[in-house]
């Protein structure tokens, strides 16, 4: 099923979210959800307070060539455990700040632990956009937004021009 995403600014979007603990079938059900709300958007990745939970949740499939077989991932309490010197710049979106893109610096290689779906624990590492994607999705899960790396006057236009779409779009 297929879940409404939040559009910032949102509060629950600056929240903090709670490590998760079991995996029950209801968690299972929220990230077969955020995959399916992830690829009709479409988007490379979901983090759970996008829909509104505030487990540590997250969903990628950075697999976009053409021709590549779907990749998709479930990351339960995602952590970077290292990170290259290297950086890389990327055009960043989010699916939560629509219609909005900024460059963004963060390390190029970055190696991730997390509980997969089996409950068991996982570990890879991610290069390129894979990495760009993986560390902006577990940004969300620690209440960041790709636009908190920007400086205060780029951030506050586009926190502004989303507030007067948000207004118009309640308007119909
Ligand atoms: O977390 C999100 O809001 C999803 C976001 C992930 C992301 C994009 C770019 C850099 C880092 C992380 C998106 O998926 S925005 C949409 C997008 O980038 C895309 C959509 C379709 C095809 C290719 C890319
Ligand atoms: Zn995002």
């Amino acid at each position: 099923m297929k879940r409404p995403i939040l559009i910032h600014p949102d509060p629950r979007l600056k929240k903090v979210c709670d490590p998760v603990a079991d995996l029950s079938d209801e968690l299972r059900a929220l990230a077969e959800d955020m995959l399916e709300t992830m690829y009709d958007a479409p988007g490379i990745g979901l983090a759970a307070p996008q829909v509104g939970d505030l487990n540590r949740l997250i969903v990628m499939d950075c697999a976009k060539d053409e021709g590549a077989e779907p990749r998709p991932m479930v990351l339960f309490n995602p952590e970077i455990v290292a990170s290259s010197d290297e950086s890389n710049v990327y055009e960043e979106g989010c699916l939560s700040i629509p219609e909005e893109f900024a460059e963004v610096t963060r390390p190029k290689v970055v190696d991730v632990r997390w509980i997969g779906l089996d409950g068991e624990e996982h570990g890879e590492t991610f290069d390129g956009l894979w990495a760009t994607c993986v560390q902006h999705e577990i940004d969300h899960l620690n209440g960041k937004l790709f636009i908190d790396y920007l400086g205060p006057m780029k951030r506050q236009m586009i926190t502004r021009r989303m507030q007067k779409r948000k207004r118009e779009m309640a308007r119909g």
